[in-house]
């Protein structure tokens, strides 16, 4: 690809092993909880703003450049005509899972039917609408790593487990 095409648009190597990217700055607060999760499981991720229709240069550069650089799954956020992490899983072969971000117009089912309807070929995980579905995203990204990491297994089995005990923990009602 050439600095035309990408719009200049060149990503360094990475240790990180996820890339969370979403649209706009203003899907943040929807995705951070996906960044949350990793964190609290200690994996290496990265996170950054790529828009699908406002940098297409810049998603073409990452979603290309994405299995060379290190990363071995992408999170996608998007709301509206959320055309990102469709977009991006046609130019890799890493799994990409999207999240679709509550939109002011439609409440995030526009984002939702956007991501979810990918036609037979290109697949792309698709979690449910706003910060739940980003929070499972990172759950996901980190099951998927736990395939080969046994580290990474280990962290997310001990999740679960503490998740089942504070719920085991509540169950009587007032
Ligand atoms: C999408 O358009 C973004 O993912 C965002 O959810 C939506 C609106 O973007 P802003 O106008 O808030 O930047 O590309």
């Amino acid at each position: 690809m050439t600095d035309t095409e990408s719009d200049g648009q060149t990503f360094p190597p990475t240790d990180a092993l996820v890339g969370v990217i979403m649209g706009s700055k203003n899907d943040w607060p929807t995705m951070s909880p996906a960044c949350e999760v990793l964190e609290r499981l200690g994996i290496a991720h990265e996170k950054t703003v790529v828009s699908a229709h406002r940098t297409p240069g810049r998603m073409f550069a990452y979603a290309q450049s994405a299995a060379d650089r290190g990363l071995q799954v992408i999170i996608a956020g998007a709301g509206g005509a959320a055309h990102l992490p469709g977009m991006v899983a046609s130019e890799t072969h890493l799994p990409v899972i999207g999240v679709p971000v509550q939109s002011r117009a439609l409440n995030g089912l526009d984002s939702l039917l956007s991501i979810v309807q990918m036609p037979g070929g290109i697949p792309v995980a698709t979690m449910a609408i706003g910060t739940s579905g980003a929070k499972n995203a990172g759950l996901l990204a980190a099951r998927i790593l736990a395939l080969s990491d046994a580290k990474i297994r280990r962290s997310v089995q001990e999740l679960i487990a503490e998740q089942t005990r504070q719920v085991l923990e509540a169950t009587e009602l007032e």
